[in-house]
């Protein structure tokens, strides 16, 4: 059994819905009260994969409010995808998109110098006082480098799971066809590290 170990990065503007993405993704459960994070969450997530094949998905859940942006170069170290998420009710953290898009290209990239996988996500698509028009997040995606886009209600559990597909199955391509040996090899984490983690709610490390 090969394991692989992938660290995902959740960015975006403060209050778009990045930590009840990564709440419903690791435990199922939706949380109607806003808890504002503060640097970065971590959570894990274990896939079984393929026969031969299980995913440990790292996910960090980065903080938006603008006061914890000066630490993202930290963050973002070794990371092989992104989600780029925004709230479709609100057009500024629509427009910020292009900053954290910008800001993940110029702080890090895959081990060949390519920028790292991103999708981006117009969450809260649930509400109906939507302030950005699908062709222009289509355009947007497109002129940016996203892999994709996904209209996402993490409220209603729409496209999560989906979107996470996705995004691991981007990474594991590249991945292979990178370095074999650094891909068929089996990765544990790091011991610090594995003593931040939990495996269902994150925990706040700075
Ligand atoms: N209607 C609706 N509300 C949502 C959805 N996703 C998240 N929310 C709500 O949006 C608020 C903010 O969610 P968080 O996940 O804490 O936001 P965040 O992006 O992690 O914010 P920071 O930690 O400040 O960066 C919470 O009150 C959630 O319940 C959704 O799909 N639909
Ligand atoms: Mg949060």
């Amino acid at each position: 059994m090969t394991e692989y170990l992938l660290k995902i990065l959740i960015v975006g503007d403060g209050n778009v819905g990045k930590s009840s993405f990564v709440h419903r993704y690791v435990s199922g459960q939706f949380n109607k009260t806003y808890k504002m994070t503060v640097g970065v969450d971590f959570s894990v997530k274990l896939l079984h994969w393929s026969d031969k094949e299980k995913v440990r998905v790292q996910l960090w859940d980065i903080a938006g409010q603008e006061r914890f942006i000066s630490m993202t170069r930290l963050y973002y170290k070794g990371a092989m995808g992104c989600i780029v998420m925004f709230d479709v009710t609100n057009s500024t953290s629509f427009q910020n998109c292009h900053y954290w898009k910008q800001d993940l290209d110029n702080k890090t990239m895959l081990p060949n110098g390519r920028p790292i996988p991103c999708i981006l996500l117009a969450n809260k698509c649930d509400l109906s006082q939507w302030a950005v028009k699908a062709e222009s997040i289509e355009k947007f995606c497109k002129a940016n480098g996203f892999l994709t886009w996904m209209e996402t209600s993490v409220k209603d559990n729409k496209n999560v799971g989906e979107a996470m597909r996705r995004l691991v199955e981007e990474a594991l391509s590249l991945e292979s066809s990178l370095d074999p040996l650094q891909a068929k090899t089996e990765v544990g984490l790091q011991p610090e590290l594995e003593s931040k983690l939990s495996s269902s709610a994150g925990r706040s490390c700075c």
